[in-house]
């Protein structure tokens, strides 16, 4: 199974938790997530719109740019393509996923369609704990892990790719494990 592991990963059973800013308190009935248009157009989620919409479970291995990957990691989520298929007007080639706390990062539109992305509100079969993302979290799993934005609240669509926190700062711009795109 060594091409399971990307290479300069390691392997490991742990979850850690690595987080740029303070976890914040997101209750149910004051979260929403906002879907904006790169023209400003905009649509907005509660939290029972987001719980109505279909959910999946998702087993997936992670892989972190700071080494390590965890196998099997189990999910349930809803498929980014089933958040697109509501959506009142077609989306852009790029999109900033924007979260409560501050933390950005972007990720082009095909690396969240055809079943690879997930909003996660659901891991090991519990609500997704606070220091992990919840209520809300991108998955973008064939990504380093920095791409899966935790406590996300707004997906805003850009026509060009702009960087985010990390990308700002040094981490590369699209971030695939498998060709070690770890810095710029
Ligand atoms: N909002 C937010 N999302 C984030 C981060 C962050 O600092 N803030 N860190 C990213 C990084 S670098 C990683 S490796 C993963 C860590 O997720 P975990 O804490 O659940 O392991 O979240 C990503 N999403
Ligand atoms: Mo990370």
């Amino acid at each position: 199974m060594a091409q399971r592991l990307p290479p300069g990963q390691y392997s490991t059973l742990d979850f850690p938790v690595l987080s740029a800013e303070p976890t914040p308190a997101l209750p149910h009935q004051s979260w929403r997530l906002t879907i904006q248009s790169s023209d400003h157009r905009a649509y907005s989620l509660d939290w029972s719109a987001f719980r109505d919409l279909p959910h999946q479970d998702v087993i997936t291995d992670i892989h972190c740019v700071t080494r390590w990957s965890k196998f099997d990691t189990r999910w349930r989520g809803v498929p980014f393509d089933d958040l697109l298929a509501v959506l009142p007007w077609p989306p852009d080639a790029y999109v900033m996923a924007h979260c409560y706390g501050g933390y950005t990062t972007n990720v082009p539109l095909a690396d969240l369609t055809d079943g690879k992305a997930w909003l996660a509100d659901t891991f090991d079969g519990e609500p997704l704990a606070p220091e992990h993302g919840g209520p809300v979290r991108l998955l973008v799993p064939h990504l380093y892990f920095w791409k899966s934005a935790k406590w996300v609240r707004r997906l805003r669509f850009m026509p060009a790719d702009t960087p985010g926190f990390w990308e700002e700062r040094g981490y590369h711009i699209y971030g695939d494990p498998w060709r070690e795109q770890r810095y710029s």
